[in-house]
């Protein structure tokens, strides 16, 4: 009988243990494929983010970078070399998240920068976190920043912000964002939790 129990007390000591890592892994995150690593359809493209305006348009590149990394997946690299495309108004990398109006959460991401210049003339803009609010009548707000623009060069650094939920409000699009400029941008380890 004391057999038995031990090896059951194993057991549910090895089933805690799966339920801790389990919740590690998920972090509650609510960004999906948020390490950018994950490309089940082999596109050379993470998963379940939308890449548009001039980050996408030739000879601008965007790929997955294993050399550059926050984490133990690739990193997504942007590079710019022109702004003569077409849709060179912004660039952005964007999922769209479902939110509930009132509570609040904590938005992050991890970027570095290479040379990142704005068009000539321009004085205030850079590379961000930026989005936009779906409301309950399915219209896109305008978009707003998060955090900072920032330029030129620096390591890897978190950008973090909260925000809380305006009324009447059913989807977040958190975008990895940058205004009209030129240069070379890493992304990695997007993240979306509550704030309880
Ligand atoms: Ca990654
Ligand atoms: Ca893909």
């Amino acid at each position: 009988m004391l057999l038995i129990l031990k090896k059951y007390h194993k057991i549910l000591i090895l089933l805690s243990m799966l339920a801790i890592s389990s919740l590690a892994w998920n972090d509650n995150n609510m960004v999906v494929n948020g390490d950018l690593g994950m490309d089940w359809d082999k596109n050379g493209l993470p998963d379940y983010w939308s890449i548009n305006w001039f980050f996408a348009e030739k000879p601008n590149q965007v790929y997955m970078d294993k050399d550059e990394k926050i984490d133990g997946n690739p990193s997504l690299k942007v590079v710019v070399s022109t702004l003569d495309v077409p849709n060179n108004f912004a660039g952005r990398i964007y999922q769209d998240i479902p939110v509930e109006s009132g509570k609040t959460y904590q938005v992050s991401v991890w970027v570095k920068a290479k040379d990142w210049q704005l068009l000539k003339g321009q004085e205030t803009g850079g590379v961000n976190l930026s989005y936009w609010l779906q409301g309950t009548n399915k219209q896109w707000s305008s978009r707003q920043d998060l955090t900072k623009p920032l330029t030129g060069t620096f390591n890897w650094r978190e950008l973090k912000e909260t925000i809380t939920i305006p009324a009447k409000t059913q989807a977040f699009r958190l975008a990895l964002f940058a205004y009209p400029g030129t240069g070379t941008i890493w992304f990695d380890n997007v993240k979306m939790v509550e704030v309880k």
